[in-house]
């Protein structure tokens, strides 16, 4: 890519969109978006005629319709529709009206629930997944499936990543349909606020995660569109995990919050645990530069700054 490559980010106002968009920015000039209401990339005409008249030659396709456990639990025919939709629509026009290359943006949960731990991108689909993520990770996986084939009949050049649980400024901090850590940050910035007695966390606060920073996540998106092609996966992890409970304590820390944890069990847990093995994207020589407490840090100094006391 040069400074004037015509480059689309799908998705540019989400938590992955807009990094990837704030990242471009710093290098490129000739960056196009477009939001939801003026293109729905559920509607294959429309993603068509997008393509035919704008012509982009590189595509970062991070739109999803993407959320936390209990989100996944309560709209599972959204989540596999709208993803399935999405993929297809943008990964077949970039193919018809020839883009050069495009990332794609799956997730960790496509990897199976029990699989050995750290993850290997060869462990996919050797196994059962994590039923209350099926249908979203279905939706990636043949993602990740679509770009393979159409490299392999086409020609085409098509990249596939995998990150692992994702946060920072612009996240989606809905307590219903978030994922953990912003949730986190959210209710426990309230109950400091309210001087509430304590904050629940769902589940038993035993499974692990491991959580890449946004900035990090798009660093590699754009380090993996200059210097990688090939046909294989790639994970993006920082190769450590967390404890939910031990993550509650940290923000907690971070936060100044001085009130206790209760648990929800009604709540799933989820995946006991999703580490990633990133040693193919290392071997590339790219690591994350920020920490987990950095990069809570940092999500907790926007929060506060974006929300005021009205909307906690
Ligand atoms: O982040 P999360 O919603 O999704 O939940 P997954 C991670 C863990 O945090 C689960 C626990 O064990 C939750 O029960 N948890 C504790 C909470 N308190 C909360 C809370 O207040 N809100 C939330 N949301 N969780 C997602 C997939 O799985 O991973 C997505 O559902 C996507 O589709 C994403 O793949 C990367 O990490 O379990």
């Amino acid at each position: 890519m040069d400074k004037n490559s015509k480059i689309y980010v799908a998705g540019h106002h989400g938590l992955v969109g807009s990094a990837i968009l704030r990242k471009l920015n710093e290098k490129f000039s000739n960056i196009l978006v477009r939001t939801h209401n003026e293109l729905d990339l559920r509607n294959q005409k429309a993603v068509e005629q997008f393509f035919q008249k704008e012509q982009p030659e590189y595509v970062f396709l991070a739109a999803a319709k993407v959320g936390g456990i209990k989100a996944n639990l309560d709209y599972p025919a959204s989540f596999i529709y709208d993803n399935l939709m999405i993929n297809t629509n943008v990964i077949h026009a970039a193919y018809t009206y020839g883009v050069k290359k495009l990332l794609f943006l799956g997730s960790s949960c496509i990897y199976p629930r029990d699989c050995q731990q750290p993850i290997k991108e060869e462990y996919l689909l050797t196994g059962p997944l994590e039923k209350t993520n099926e249908p979203y990770a279905v939706a990636k996986i043949a993602g990740i499936t679509l770009c393979h084939a159409y490299n392999c009949q086409y020609g085409t050049n098509f990249i596939t990543c995998m990150p692992t649980n994702l946060y920072g400024p612009n996240d989606n901090f809905d307590e219903q349909s978030s994922h953990v850590l912003a949730a986190l940050i959210k209710k426990i910035y309230a109950a400091y606020l309210l001087k509430n007695d304590s904050v629940v966390i769902w589940g038993t606060g035993n499974p692990y995660r491991e959580f890449l920073y946004v900035d990090d996540l798009a660093d590699a998106g754009l380090f993996l569109m200059e210097h990688y092609n090939g046909n294989g996966i790639v994970n993006i992890g920082t190769g450590t995990d967390i404890k939910i409970i031990d993550l509650a304590h940290l923000i907690k820390k971070i936060v100044g919050y001085n009130g206790e944890f209760t648990f929800d069990r009604t709540k799933p847990d989820g995946m006991p645990r999703k580490l990633l093995n990133s040693e193919i994207i290392r071997k590339l020589r790219w690591k994350p530069t920020y920490s987990l407490e950095e990069g809570i840090r940092k999500t907790v100094a926007w929060y506060k700054e974006r929300y005021s006391k009205a909307e906690v």
